[in-house]
């Protein structure tokens, strides 16, 4: 999807030489239409791939932003200027952003996590220390919680899968399953995961309602091989790992999943950032979540996976702009979360099916989990981005995180509610 400059660098000692993807030069335009004709334009250039649009250009008048390589910026501006178009760059150096943020995400380790069994809010976490709170919550809380690894990625890291209950010891409660990060340039979905995590053990007291007939399994970082990749080698990174040809790596994770895999709106160019996969599941990563979903049928109720960004909740289907039979009851619960999070904060959330309010794409993890998995209540939530696409300031992780938990909250009384009443009238 992206004109990307791969600079060989030295990163650490002379000796030793890295590939990184550097957005040097790269600048962010803003700009919107005024009328057809430059509508039309602007559709015209969305389908280049050269031009790195953040949203699809299809709600008129709306700001769009655009990030483009230098190469291909004085052609790109012309075609503004020629359909007079009016344009600002809201930033002329992407590379350079990208930069700070690296520095003032890698600030020493005592200054990052107070202690350990704490996490802060204040930087974007890196996988090793993701595990080593989870390990330590199962450590201190060990009635209350059990970690387990669902699987390795293909780098061979762990996917850790958190369990957390109320600690009463009833087995085969309902389940809220929660995902995270299975596109590794997100970063403030796994950083959101871990609020709720924080919350549901920290702050217990308060939130205990929602432990007494549910236990939450929340996998915080499905794609620990491309998130590490996106703090190291690639900002922008999206995908896994594993190597596709000897060219192009990695497989988009949500159009892994097999059912109608491959068929709508999905890409069969393994560089591209949104590939398919050589077939459905073909990825370590993928897989773990399926097995992990089959194994709470009939007990999960609700599965929430977190992605960036857009301020959406989303739900099946992604294949088709039909609507499953039940989506007044996902979309009850989805609205929900939208008015608990819009009389909190004041931020509004787009809700509807993937299809309608976003854009086709089949294979998703949501389509999979009803379809297949049977979680009747399946969502995804896209995060805001603070103005800045995948890279909300660390000074707004926090904010964006308990916002995002009032949220997640408010759903979760909904379908708590709403099955009581389903067990009630049984
Ligand atoms: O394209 C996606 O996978 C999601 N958006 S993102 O910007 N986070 O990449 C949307 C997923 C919605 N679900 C489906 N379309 N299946
Ligand atoms: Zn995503």
């Amino acid at each position: 999807m992206f004109l990307k400059v791969a600079v060989i660098g030295a990163l650490c000692c002379a000796n030793v030489l890295a590939n990184f993807t550097s957005y040097e030069g790269y600048k962010i335009y803003e700009f919107k239409a005024v009328n057809t004709t430059q509508q039309e334009t602007l559709e015209i250039l969305a389908q280049n791939e050269a031009y790195d649009f953040f949203t699809l250009p299809r709600i008129f008048g709306l700001p769009i932003r655009v990030m483009v390589a230098p190469a291909v910026q004085l052609q790109f501006q012309q075609t503004l200027e020629t359909a007079k178009i009016a344009h600002t760059i809201v930033n002329e150096n992407f590379g350079q952003s990208v930069e700070v943020e690296r520095k003032l995400n890698s600030m020493h380790p005592k200054q990052r996590n107070a202690a350990p069994g704490s996490i802060s809010f204040n930087v974007y976490q890196r996988y090793h220390e993701i595990a080593a709170y989870l390990e330590e919550l199962a450590k201190r809380y060990s009635s209350r919680v059990n970690v387990t690894s669902i699987g390795d990625s293909y780098e061979g890291r762990k996917l850790h899968a958190i369990t957390i209950t109320n600690g009463d010891g009833a087995a085969n409660k309902n389940v809220i399953l929660m995902d995270a990060g299975i596109h590794a340039r997100e970063w403030i979905a796994p950083a959101a995961a871990l609020y709720v995590i924080q919350q549901l053990m920290e702050n217990y007291e308060q939130n205990s309602d929602l432990l007494v007939n549910y236990d939450w399994i929340i996998v915080p970082l499905v794609n620990p091989d491309g998130y590490e990749y996106s703090h190291t080698r690639d900002r922008l990174w999206r995908k896994t790992r594993k190597p596709v040809t000897i060219f192009c790596d990695g497989t988009d994770g949500n159009r892994n999943f097999d059912f109608h895999w491959g068929e709508i709106a999905t890409v069969s160019h393994p560089c591209a950032s949104t590939f398919r996969g050589s077939s459905a599941f073909s990825e370590p990563e993928t897989q773990a979540l399926r097995d992990l979903m089959h194994s709470l049928t009939g007990r999960a109720k609700f599965y929430l996976s977190l992605h960036s960004f857009g301020n959406y909740l989303l739900y099946p289907w992604g294949y088709t702009s039909e609507l499953p039979e039940t989506w007044r009851d996902i979309d009850d619960i989805a609205r929900a979360g939208a008015a608990a999070i819009k009389t909190a904060t004041g931020t509004e959330y787009t809700v509807g099916s993937s299809t309608n309010v976003l854009y086709p794409a089949s294979g998703g993890s949501l389509d999979y989990a009803l379809a297949k998995a049977k979680i009747p209540v399946p969502m995804a939530m896209e995060l805001p981005s603070a103005g800045q696409r995948f890279d909300p300031p660390l000074s707004k992780i926090e904010e964006l995180a308990s916002e995002t938990w009032i949220g997640i909250k408010a759903m979760a009384e909904k379908i708590i509610e709403k099955y009581k009443l389903a067990d009630e009238d049984n």
